[in-house]
């Protein structure tokens, strides 16, 4: 059975469950925390990030190769819009929301959520009001730009509308919440995504992970 090593709660992690959940592509969780140094993982992953795929006698680190691959090889469901440029696109708005937005929102939850928990450290709020005053807010302006009034980018739920989304399901944890004031097309996206299925069920085993109730 196909295999992803890495835990609930990690933004990456969590596109590849729902791309898997989508698909209704059976797999089991290998237990993989984060910055441990595992050797032992690190010959799986020399960068040692989480997730890694491993499908038989391939093994693929970062999720948006995963997440490609699994499109290419489980085409029953689509998961990526079906025009060339639609689908460039999403790779574009997969890179920008894996790279630099969910630096920025996953930093929030890395500095509220993680840092205590896992390291015994306080949260940098200094670095946090930055972040959310300075740093987030022009890529944030770009999205608004980019999304529609209504439903998902690309007509149907896709990887792109999940990838924006996710950072913000982390810095949710941490207390930030987009605001429908000043981002209305990108709050309804986040409110839309967390509504699907896929994204309910994938939500609720993280819920129980984190023992978030
Ligand atoms: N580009 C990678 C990023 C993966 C990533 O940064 N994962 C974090 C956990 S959420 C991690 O493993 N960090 C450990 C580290 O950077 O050493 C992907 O999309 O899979």
């Amino acid at each position: 059975m196909l295999k992803v090593h890495g835990v609930h709660g990690s933004p990456f992690v969590r596109k590849v469950l729902i791309v898997l959940e989508m698909k209704g592509i059976p797999y089991e969780i290998v237990t993989q925390m984060p910055f441990t140094g595992d050797a032992k993982y690190k010959a799986l992953n020399p960068l040692g990030k989480i997730p890694t795929l491993v499908d038989g006698e391939l093994t693929l680190g970062d999720s948006k190769v995963i997440c490609r691959y699994l499109e290419s090889a489980y085409p029953n469901v689509a998961v990526y819009p079906a025009q060339v440029g639609d689908r460039a696109m999403a790779d574009w708005y997969d890179d920008f929301a894996s790279g630099a937005v969910a630096d920025l929102a996953a930093g929030i939850f890395f500095q509220r959520y993680m840092r205590p928990r896992a390291f015994k450290q306080e949260p940098d709020e200094a670095l946090i009001s930055t972040i959310i005053e300075k740093k987030l807010p022009p890529l944030l302006d770009y999205l608004e730009g980019q999304l529609p009034e209504t439903g998902y980018l690309f007509g149907h739920f896709t990887l792109a509308d999940l990838t924006i989304v996710s950072p913000f399901i982390n810095a949710g944890y941490a207390g930030y919440h987009v605001s429908a004031d000043t981002w209305p097309k990108l709050a309804a996206l986040i409110a839309r995504v967390r509504d699907e299925p896929a994204v309910v069920t994938i939500l609720d085993k993280e819920a129980k992970a984190l023992g978030l109730g």
